[in-house]
Order: C-alpha cells, then sequence, then structure tokens
C-alpha cells in the first residue's frame, strides 16, 4: 500500500491484491449442497459475528446468484378467514378475534385479473391463498385447478397455500401445472406446540411428502418473532435444510402481530435478526430461493437490502399479502433500484 496516497496501490500489490480477490470467485458447484447439517453447526452460523455470516453468506449467494436477481411475487387470499385452525399468529383463524372479514372464494375470473395486473407490475411468481385447514373437494377445489391453469397460461409461476391436502388432490394439481406448494413448518419442532394445537409437526412433514411425491416444488419456511430462541430457529432451519432435496423455496417471514390473535403483543425483533435468520438460509441451503416474506414494513430500507445482500432472492411484490399489508409497488420499485439488484419490473422498464 502507498502510504502518502492509500488509494493507490503499487503494481505489486495490486496484482497480489488481484489475486487474492480471484481465490474468492467461486461458482455454485464450489458449494456443496449438504442435507447432514448438525444442530450445533447451524447454531454456530447463526450466531457469528455479524460481519463473518454476512461474508460467508455472500459468498454463498453471490456463487449460485450472480447479478443479485430477485424474484417478485404477489399474493392474494382466494378464500379469506374463518379457518378451524388455531395458529396463534395468524388473523383468518376462528380462534383469533380479529376484524377480518370471512370471505367466500373469489371468482377465477376476478383471481386471473389480479394475476394479469401483478404480471404487468412486473411479478413473474403468483401465490394465492386458501383461510382452509385442508383442501376440500368439490366446486372450489375444481375453480382453484382452473386458476393455477389460467395463472400459467399467462405465463407465470403458480403456487398455492390451502392446507394440508391428499395424494390425489395433489396430483391433480401437478396436472394443472402447479408450480409450487406453500406449507410452512413455521418454527422449530420444539416450540411448534406453543403456537399451534390442531395440526401436528408429523402432519406438515407428512404433507410436505405429498406435495414431492407428486412432482411439484416445495415451498416450505417459517415465521419469526413469536417467542422462539435463537436454538428454536437453528433448529427449524435444521429440519429445511436436511430435507433432501431442499426445498426450493425458503419464506421467511417475521411475525406480523395483528391485534386480536394470540401473539398481539409480542414486541417486533430486532431487525438484524432477520437478516440472521436469512443469511444462515442461504448458506445452508446454498439453491433455493430464500424468499424475504411478511413482516417488511418492520425492518426498514437498510436491513431489506442487507437481506438481499445477504441471501434473499425473492420479494413479495403488493401492498397486500393475504390481509396484512405490505410495502407500496413504488416504494419496492426505489428500494431494488437503490440496492442495484435485478428484478423482473426493471428488466421490463429498459
Ligand atoms: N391455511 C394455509 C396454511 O396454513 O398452510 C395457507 C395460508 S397461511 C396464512 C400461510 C402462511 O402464512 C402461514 O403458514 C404462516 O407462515 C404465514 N403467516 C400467517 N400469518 C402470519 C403473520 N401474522 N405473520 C407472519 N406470517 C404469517
Ligand atoms: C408465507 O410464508 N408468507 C406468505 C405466504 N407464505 C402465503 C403469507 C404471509 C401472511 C401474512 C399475514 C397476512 O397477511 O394475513
Ligand atoms: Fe391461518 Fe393457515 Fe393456520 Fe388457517 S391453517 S389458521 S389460514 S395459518
Amino acid at each position: 500500500m502507498n502510504l502518502h496516497n492509500p488509494t493507490r496501490l503499487n503494481s505489486s500489490a495490486r496484482v497480489a491484491e488481484k489475486k487474492d480477490f480471484s481465490a474468492l470467485i467461486q461458482t455454485a458447484d464450489d458449494f456443496e449442497l449438504r442435507s447432514d447439517w448438525m444442530f450445533e453447526e447451524i447454531k454456530e452460523l447463526i450466531e457469528l459475528p455479524l460481519m463473518d455470516l454476512l461474508w460467508k453468506a455472500q459468498l454463498v449467494h453471490r456463487a449460485s446468484n450472480p447479478g443479485y436477481k430477485v424474484q417478485l411475487a404477489s399474493l392474494l387470499s382466494v378464500k379469506t378467514g374463518g379457518c378451524s385452525e388455531d395458529c396463534a399468529y395468524c388473523p383468518q383463524s376462528v380462534h383469533s378475534n380479529t376484524e377480518v372479514e370471512i370471505t367466500p372464494q373469489l371468482d377465477i375470473q376476478l383471481v386471473l385479473n389480479q394475476a394479469k395486473a401483478a404480471k404487468q407490475a412486473g411479478a413473474d411468481r403468483f401465490c394465492m391463498g386458501w383461510a382452509w385447514r385442508e383442501i376440500k373437494d368439490g366446486i372450489a377445489f375444481e375453480s382453484m385447478l382452473e386458476m393455477v391453469r389460467g395463472v400459467v397460461a399467462l405465463g407465470m409461476e403458480a403456487c398455492v397455500t390451502a392446507g394440508m391436502l391428499t395424494d390425489h388432490q395433489a396430483a391433480r394439481l401437478a396436472s394443472a401445472g402447479l408450480t409450487a406448494y406453500n406449507h410452512n413448518l413455521d418454527t422449530s419442532p420444539e416450540h411448534y406446540e406453543k403456537i399451534i394445537s390442531t395440526r401436528t409437526y408429523q402432519q406438515r412433514l407428512e404433507t410436505l411428502q405429498r406435495v414431492r411425491s407428486a412432482g411439484i416444488t416445495l415451498c416450505c419456511g417459517g415465521i419469526i418473532g413469536m417467542g422462539e430462541s435463537i436454538r428454536d430457529r437453528a433448529s427449524l432451519l435444521q429440519v429445511l435444510a436436511n430435507m433432501n432435496p431442499h426445498p426450493e423455496s425458503v419464506p421467511i417471514n417475521a411475525l406480523v402481530a395483528v391485534e386480536g390473535t394470540p401473539l398481539e403483543n409480542l414486541s417486533s425483533i430486532d431487525p438484524l435478526e432477520m437478516v440472521r435468520m436469512v443469511a444462515t438460509a442461504r448458506i445452508l441451503m446454498p439453491k433455493s430461493r430464500i424468499r424475504l416474506s411478511a413482516g417488511r414494513q418492520q425492518l426498514g430500507r437498510e436491513a431489506q437490502i442487507l437481506c438481499l445482500q445477504a441471501g434473499a432472492d425473492s420479494i413479495f411484490y403488493g401492498d397486500t399479502l393475504l390481509t396484512t399489508s405490505n410495502p407500496q409497488v413504488e416504494s419496492d420499485r426505489q428500494l431494488l433500484s437503490d440496492a442495484g439488484v435485478t428484478a423482473n419490473w426493471i428488466v421490463n422498464k429498459k
């Protein structure tokens, strides 16, 4: 280093620096896909000094996602409220006392119009939610299949989240062209009983297996900020990362504490906890899409940008999630531009 002008390197130092840098450039194949992560290894990762965790996560992320491409996914609640499950975080449960209005399933055409509008705004994945314990056969399911076909015909990825399903329903969704089924584990096996009593962890794992066997990709993640410990977060990540193959999508939500739910009084997480969760998920599951999901409004721009840097490569795009709010499209466009990442909206604008 030239001490008189610290920004100028002499030529041998420049060569040395180049050499060091090139040693860091790795390809996705340099990162082994593992399904044998030990709990202590994961706990050590999530608790690393933040700078070290970010460094590791970025090495993995840059190798697997050169150019920092971010997928924009839009969400729509097709059937809202009145769900018989008692998930403590959920404003749509009948066990909660929220202001969510119970609404019958939306019409097929209305849903497809929303998908078209999402596509025009730059989304390339459309996720549809049903507040059900499990998929019911009959007209509602036939309409669901029609919606999936319609979304796929628009050239978008289609994702459904509607609770448990049978093998036959999974096979029919696969034939309709469904890209992904979202079914979250939500938290660690150890913390789970404090959050949900009407469905077991094992039932969730069985649903995931049915989806996998039908050849539909898995979207499976969880929520932080529900009173769990760091050990619980590491334990949830261990279950996800030891699936073989890994879920193709891993949504990481921060609790949106909705008034009238049993978790209404929990305070927001420190935004850096989200950064840690995303970074660790990225290291454990190098090729999965890590989706920065609910709770972005509590994060602030800087923490969201750190999440994108640490490995998040998708956001929910549009001003509503299912029943709660999400950042406005305009502010997300600004965020993505400021972060210098590539998203469909930016590509289409050029
Ligand atoms: N009923 C279906 C199910 O449980 O799989 C689908 C809809 S459910 C609302 C989808 C996911 O949204 C949940 O598994 C949970 O992870 C997430 N979620 C729901 N309410 C949330 C909240 N208040 N804050 C953060 N995430 C939430
Ligand atoms: C997921 O993990 N998060 C999304 C999507 N999958 C379906 C849902 C978030 C819901 C947040 C609360 C609400 O808007 O009702
Ligand atoms: Fe909410 Fe889904 Fe649980 Fe029903 S099953 S209460 S919609 S999270």
